[in-house]
């Protein structure tokens, strides 16, 4: 039996501003996961920093605070068999000239500083960051028709 697994996903600014929503969202739907959160939002300073804030202190968090907060993002729960895992191989290696050919990094962009997307890396962080990012009643639990051809 595997397990069902949810996940935080975000689309950054540099996605929202080019244009890329509907692109890096259908590769996830696509796939056949299953979104049962999502929203579009401004992010605060204070949310910005307590998401990345394993990274304080080093050399690149002052801007990666400054562009997650430059511009709306697209905040997500995706839901699917090892889910954590499948988003993370969709989005490909932090720095896109490592990402996997076909990861939506490799395909898309093409700067670490500018990577268009973020997924959990793990269950613990899966679970901190779906609870800091929403509210229990934001989330969606939902039967698809498609489900029978996509689980088996
Ligand atoms: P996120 O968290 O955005 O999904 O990215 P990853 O999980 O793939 O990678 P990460 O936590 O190591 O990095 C977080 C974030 O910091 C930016 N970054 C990272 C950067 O600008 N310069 C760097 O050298 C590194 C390592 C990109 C992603």
């Amino acid at each position: 039996m595997t397990t069902l697994e949810r996940t935080f996903f975000m689309i950054k600014p540099d996605g929202v501003q080019r244009g890329l929503i509907g692109e890096i969202l259908g590769r996830l739907e696509r796939r056949g996961l299953k979104f049962v959160g999502m929203k579009f939002m401004q992010v605060s300073r204070e949310l910005a920093e307590e998401h990345y804030a394993v990274h304080k202190g080093k050399p690149f968090y002052a801007g990666l605070i400054e562009y997650i907060i430059s511009a709306p993002v697209v905040a997500c729960v995706v839901e699917g068999p090892n889910a954590i895992a499948v988003v993370r191989q969709t989005v490909g290696a932090t720095r896109p000239h490592e990402a996997a050919p076909g990861s939506i990094r490799a395909d898309l962009a093409v700067m670490v500083g500018r990577n268009l997307v973020h997924a959990s890396d793990g269950p613990e962080t899966a679970q901190t960051e779906i609870g800091l990012w929403f509210r229990p009643d934001e989330l969606t639990s939902w039967d698809r028709a498609a489900d029978r051809w996509i689980l088996e």
